[in-house]
């Protein structure tokens, strides 16, 4: 459903704005032009910003978490954030983060988060990515950034290209490149429901949707 298509009434209309202003995540996901998954997304957001003020977290935990963003850097991440100081962590610094270190999609999922796309992190940033990696974050929005996280290059496709780095990844390079392409080749036929031999969001939430573990993978711990 695109967004223009959406028959929302007076109420509805009413919390979405009420919502939109605040969430953090919608820049990024405009930046990708995508009207399915900004509808998508704003439905989850909206169940979200019902819950909990549009973070999974409870402000002790944000209040730890700029702990450990600032004893990243101290020098350069100030305590009082009151007068919003424009300050970014580069990605080596937020990828050897114990919790983050064996990663193999470390790098992608930092760049995700990243406003600026090149990998460093405001605390605004930062709290996104692990509110998005907590248990508490729906599925739904895991999907997102988990859609994000393996569209290597970043054209709003899962092609065949992505899929052989994911997979080299998981499996750490045991597979020979035979095997790799054998597997590209069959999960893009089974997933690819229209045809055009790529995966787009649709594909994807439809392939994962079959496989429940998929996005249990897709906790980290703060
Ligand atoms: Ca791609
Ligand atoms: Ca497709």
């Amino acid at each position: 459903m695109l967004l223009s298509e959406s028959k929302l009434d007076g109420k509805q209309m009413a919390s979405l704005t009420f919502f939109l202003p605040d969430l953090s995540f919608l820049p990024k996901i405009l930046k990708s032009n995508d009207l399915h998954l900004l509808s998508v997304f704003i439905s989850y957001s909206n169940t979200c910003c019902l819950l909990q003020d549009c973070t999974f977290f409870t402000r002790k935990e944000i209040l730890r978490l700029h702990g450990r963003y600032h004893e990243m850097a101290p020098n350069v991440v100030p305590m009082d954030y009151t007068k919003d100081p424009d300050v970014k962590l580069p990605m080596q610094l937020i990828i050897n983060m114990p919790e983050l270190k064996e990663n193999p999609f470390k790098e992608r999922i930092v760049e995700s988060f990243s406003e600026d796309g090149e990998g460093s992190l405001s605390f605004n940033d930062f709290v996104d990515m692990f509110s998005v990696l907590s248990e508490m974050a729906p599925r739904e929005l895991k999907a997102i950034y988990a859609f994000k996280i393996y569209d290597f290059n970043t054209d709003n496709f899962i092609c065949k290209a992505d899929l052989e780095k994911t997979l080299n990844k998981l499996t750490r390079e045991e597979l020979t490149a035979e095997e790799i392409t054998l597997v590209c080749e069959k999960v893009i036929e089974e997933a690819d429901m229209d045809g055009d031999g790529k995966l787009g969001f649709a594909d994807f939430e439809n392939m994962i949707s079959k496989a429940p573990d998929f996005l249990s993978t897709f906790h980290i711990r703060i």
